[in-house]
């Protein structure tokens, strides 16, 4: 019998629909063809006619631009290259294998760049130098809320990776329980990937390592354990130059890098479809961070008695104790939870010309509604969301600043999606 592998889309199938059906909904991973990206021109700027990366271009380009890097073999007093050009002229006379740069925010920097030259023309700079974002991940609330200049949002979730050919990503879920798309630009990758079924037995296997303070690095498993994996339904896939992977949700991954250099290009996303999910793991997240902190707590209810305070005295500070803790730990906390989902809510079913307005003052495009699903859908994945949270014994709607507004907002807009 043949072990399961993961799916790799025909150039027929990069269509929204298809992606949906086969493997949003159903939260499986695929590896989709160079079509979906073919028009990138990255392609053609940052590779030469051969294939092989412009060493060059990518120094004119982004050598200024300064970085900090992983190094999984780090030499004492070997100082820490802090520019892309000097980590450039490493991997270019064939050292630093062990050095990888992670998490590169360089979309957000050529924007910046694009900003600087002619204001309002950052987004086009990122087309026309880099890459448009797919059909199939544009239903991204985290970077449609993030990336909201008009209301002086800094971050997003789009990301170079660029590392030597000995460096991995150990066995992780990614943040938020969000979905993950790479496209492999240069060289190739091994992904081991694991359905949630998988999480119970990898667990003792993560506390292990971190106790030794290390990692999982499934490629260093014996065969004996990657063959019980494989039972258990992990899958194994090599991503070569050209393709673009789709991790689903809650599904961990190692990811090793088999050329020297490897570069892709990532984005971190979620939507409707995993909103419930995120929402428990921002609620798990919450909890921990309150029994980590509950000292506090008993502290302020103290405080607040020998004051003569009722639960208005202490209860207000609490909550902030705690939310000031999961947005430091979990870099989001409630507040930015709601308001992103109040964000995507007021553009849907509004006109393209609404859209079209608010994208221009977005770095993110503007998301048409065949790549969404139906607002029927996005409605019965958030309405029950509400409920849960106005219903927490915690009752952070009230406590939080602003807090209560924004579900008055998100309910608002749900009563108008739904006449
Ligand atoms: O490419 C890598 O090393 C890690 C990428 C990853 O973990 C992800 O895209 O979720």
């Amino acid at each position: 019998m043949s072990s399961p592998a993961v799916a790799r889309l025909e150039p027929a199938q990069c269509s929204y629909t298809y992606f949906r059906q086969h493997h949003l909904l159903p939260n499986t991973p695929c590896l989709f063809p160079r079509t979906l990206v073919e028009r990138w021109p990255l392609l053609s700027r940052w590779l030469d006619k051969h294939g092989n990366l412009d060493w060059n271009h990518l120094e004119d380009q982004y050598g200024a631009l300064e970085v900090t890097c992983i190094d999984l073999a780090p030499v004492a007093d070997e100082p820490a290259p802090s520019t892309f050009a000097s980590l450039l002229h490493l991997w270019r006379r064939g050292d630093g294998r062990a050095k990888y740069l992670k998490d590169w925010h360089l979309p957000l920097a050529v924007f910046r760049a694009g900003e600087r030259d002619v204001k309002g023309k950052g987004k086009e700079r990122v087309r026309d130098e880099v890459y448009e974002v797919p059909d199939v991940c544009l239903d991204d609330w985290l970077n449609e809320y993030e990336g909201d200049e008009g209301a002086g949002r800094r971050d997003d979730f789009r990301f170079v990776y660029v590392g030597g050919g000995d460096t991995f990503t150990p066995l992780h879920r990614d943040i938020y329980s969000s979905y993950s798309i790479s496209t492999q630009i240069y060289g190739s990758k091994r992904w081991y990937l694991f359905p949630p079924s998988c999480t119970p037995s990898l667990r003792p296997l993560i506390v292990a390592a971190e106790r030794q303070g290390s990692s999982v690095n499934c490629d260093a498993w014996p065969d004996v354990l990657k063959a019980d994996f494989r039972a258990q339904g992990m899958l194994v896939v090599e991503q070569a130059a050209g393709e673009t992977i789709f991790v689903p949700s809650g599904w961990f991954h190692s990811v090793h890098n088999l050329s020297h250099p490897t570069l892709s290009l990532n984005h971190n996303w979620l939507n409707s479809h995993i909103l419930p999910a995120v929402y428990s793991a921002l609620a798990y997240e919450a909890a921990r961070c309150r029994e980590a902190v509950d000292d506090v707590r008993d502290m302020l209810v103290e405080q607040a008695r020998r004051e003569g305070k009722g639960e208005d005295g202490w209860r207000r500070e609490w909550e902030e104790t705690v939310d000031g803790l999961v947005e430091r730990s979990e870099g989001w906390s409630w507040p930015t939870f709601w308001r992103m989902t109040l964000n995507t809510l007021s553009n849907l079913d509004v006109s393209t010309s609404t859209l079209a307005e608010r994208a221009r003052r977005s770095r993110w495009p503007p998301v048409p509604p065949e790549v969404r699903p139906s607002v029927a859908f996005v409605v019965s994945q958030v309405r029950p969301l509400v409920d849960d949270f106005c219903a927490r014994e915690e009752q952070e709607w009230r406590w939080l600043d602003g807090l209560d507004r924004v579900l008055e907002e998100v309910e608002g807009e749900l009563e108008r999606l739904a006449m």
